[in-house]
């Protein structure tokens, strides 16, 4: 029965379901009870295993296809009404066309299964930055996932019919039909507010709440309402002197932001008293606060995180969150005490275990036991250093905005922009580069502005124009820097420590932000003088950071080369001031 009278929910939630053809639709009340039942259901059909209730208590594994591991960005399509509007790093169909062929596709899709209608909230649903959505779905493991990683259930549909605009809901649909790679989409209607997902069963694809609405579907409603949804932790820095001041970072996927999100500031820090509180890891929405900064929330409830890597020396505050009420996708399961593993967990793989595949699984023949996009889903509230402001319906203030990127020589640890404008272009040049490791083909770059290319749910040309006009309308806005964990020296090993000494970077930023770190100008913005950066307790010389600050004007000549040519995919669509600053830039290097 509906939770609700809301007309314009209602009559969506029919018109979807006589199109899929549900045997039972039923309605997520956000209930522990109701929650309860499903886990219940699912571990009856085999879909989720119950882990060791004392190591693991409230925590469950899942295995998605083989065929369905990770997002998939070329199935992935923003059909706006005008392929110009999507712009040329979107896939694009015309939405007409796009309706017709995935009905035909959804039209009985949920014979034989339930539909479970989820109303969720992105941020708490009472927040004035709250977004409200309903997600449609034939899979328990989403609607489990949903209640960790969003605001689910009757208080979210009550906030939602209590509105000036009940009518306003993202409209998300997903079936799961028949897992099939040929025929698997993940589509954005960004003017019909609405996302239709089929054909997947793994997280980005299917957490409509995510990536398709906090961000793509989010980013053209900032756009549209002044506002930006952006792919940045938030973090607060906490100093001796009890001031938390906030910053927000932008990198793209595998750049380490979970683990920067929940950093752990060296002893030489934690001494004196400094703490790093964790806002969020993955995503921000931003807006104009009444007194002239920009404010941050954290649209999700939960982490979503990469399994692989995550151990008490990289992230112990992530291992900590999922200690609990989590669930584990697509890792190794351990049999012998039933429990899970991944690789980089520790040093002791499971002897008796089952891949990520459900195979008997033997370390020792060097095959991997979890997939490397492995994750955990756990719920945010259980991080040991989450913000107390972490559901604070207002946000935080945000002094400084970070973009990074994996590069080897090029970018120095940090620099900072020359003001607002100069930091757009930053963001717009931000790239990664592909390691030794996988194909031998070192330093091939991909442009990925603001971590946004997967992202963007409108032109990123608009997008970057966007961003300009933000900077006019905030009065007081954060300062915006570029960081760099990733370079290395001849031999191809990383020469920066990186993890929680990457707190002595943060310190230059945020004192900065506040007028309070000296920095020299150098041809591609303000850069800290190796003395700038605090050393003690840490073993890198003072010459090493000098190295680590250098900047090469001949691949910078280079890189000016290449930021021309990933310019020209936007035609006249890219602003004026991004050509301006990239002239600016070769003048500098001149
Ligand atoms: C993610 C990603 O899963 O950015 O967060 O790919
Ligand atoms: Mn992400």
């Amino acid at each position: 029965m509906s939770l609700t009278d809301n007309k314009a929910v209602n009559a969506w939630v029919d018109e979807m379901a006589s199109m899929t053809k549900p045997d039972k639709i039923v309605w997520i009340d956000g209930s522990e009870e109701q929650l309860d039942a499903l886990r219940g259901e699912s571990l009856a059909a085999g879909e989720i295993i119950a882990l060791d209730p004392d190591k693991l208590p409230g925590c469950f594994l899942h295995r998605t296809a083989v065929n369905d591991v990770a997002r998939v960005e070329h199935r992935t399509f923003i059909c706006s009404r005008r392929e110009g509007d999507a712009g040329p790093t979107n896939n694009w169909t015309d939405p007409a066309e796009m309706y017709a062929r995935l009905r035909k596709l959804y039209d009985g899709a949920m014979k034989g299964r339930t539909m479970y209608v989820i109303p969720f909230s992105m941020t708490v649903p009472e927040s004035p930055f709250a977004k409200f959505g309903i997600e449609l779905t034939d899979s328990i493991y989403v609607v489990l996932n949903m209640a960790i990683m969003t605001r689910i259930g009757a208080r979210v549909i009550k906030c939602l019919d209590a509105s000036l605009n009940p009518a306003d809901f993202t409209k998300g649909l997903h079936a799961k039909a028949d897992i099939d790679e040929e025929n698997r989409y993940i589509v954005q209607f960004p003017e019909d507010n609405a996302i239709w997902s089929i054909n997947s069963g793994y997280g980005g694809n299917v957490l409509l709440g995510k990536k398709c609405f906090a961000l793509r579907i989010a980013s053209y409603l900032g756009w549209k309402e002044g506002w930006m949804a952006e792919h940045m932790l938030i973090l607060g820095i906490e100093n001796p002197k009890g001031e938390i001041r906030y910053l927000a970072a932008a990198f793209p996927s595998a750049c380490g932001k979970t683990n920067l999100a929940m950093l752990i500031p060296p002893d030489v820090y934690r001494n004196k008293g400094y703490k790093v509180w964790c806002v969020g890891d993955d995503i921000a929405w931003l807006r104009i606060g009444p007194d002239g900064r920009l404010w941050a929330v954290n649209p999700e409830a939960g982490f979503f995180g990469v399994a692989p890597g995550t151990n008490m020396k990289s992230n112990p505050n992530a291992l900590l969150s999922c200690r609990a009420n989590t669930i584990f996708t697509n890792v190794v399961h351990n049999l012998d005490d039933n429990t899970v593993w991944w690789e980089g967990l520790d040093k002791n793989p499971p002897k008796n275990a089952l891949n990520w595949k459900g195979e008997k699984w033997d370390c020792a023949d060097g095959s991997k036991g979890a997939h490397p996009n492995s994750r955990f889903t756990a719920p945010a509230n259980q991080c040991p250093c989450i913000s107390s402001e972490f559901e604070a319906p207002q946000g935080v203030p945000i002094s400084a905005l970070v973009f990074g990127g994996r590069r080897a020589r090029t970018a120095p640890l940090v620099y900072q922009s020359r003001d607002w404008d100069h930091g757009v272009f930053v963001g717009s040049i931000m790239a990664s580069e592909t390691t030794a490791a996988a194909s031998g083909a070192v330093g091939v770059v991909r442009r990925d502005p603001m971590a946004m290319l997967p992202f963007c749910g409108y032109h990123m040309g608009d997008y970057f124009a966007h961003w300009f006009e933000m900077g006019r309308r905030i009065p007081n806005p954060p300062k915006i820097f570029n960081v760099n964990w990733f370079r290395t020296d001849e031999n191809g090993s990383f020469i920066w420590p990186g993890y929680g000494e990457n707190m002595r970077v943060l310190e230059w930023i945020i004192n900065r932000a506040f007028g309070e770190a000296d920095a020299a100008e150098s041809p591609i913005g303000y850069l800290p003088r190796p003395e700038d950066i605090n050393r003690e307790g840490l073993d890198v010389s003072l010459d090493t950071l000098k190295n680590l600050l250098s900047v090469d004007t001949e691949l910078w000549r280079e890189e000016a080369r290449g930021i021309h040519e990933f310019y020209a995919k936007f035609g006249d669509k890219l602003p004026h001031k991004l050509r301006e600053e990239l002239a600016r830039l070769e003048k500098n290097l001149a």
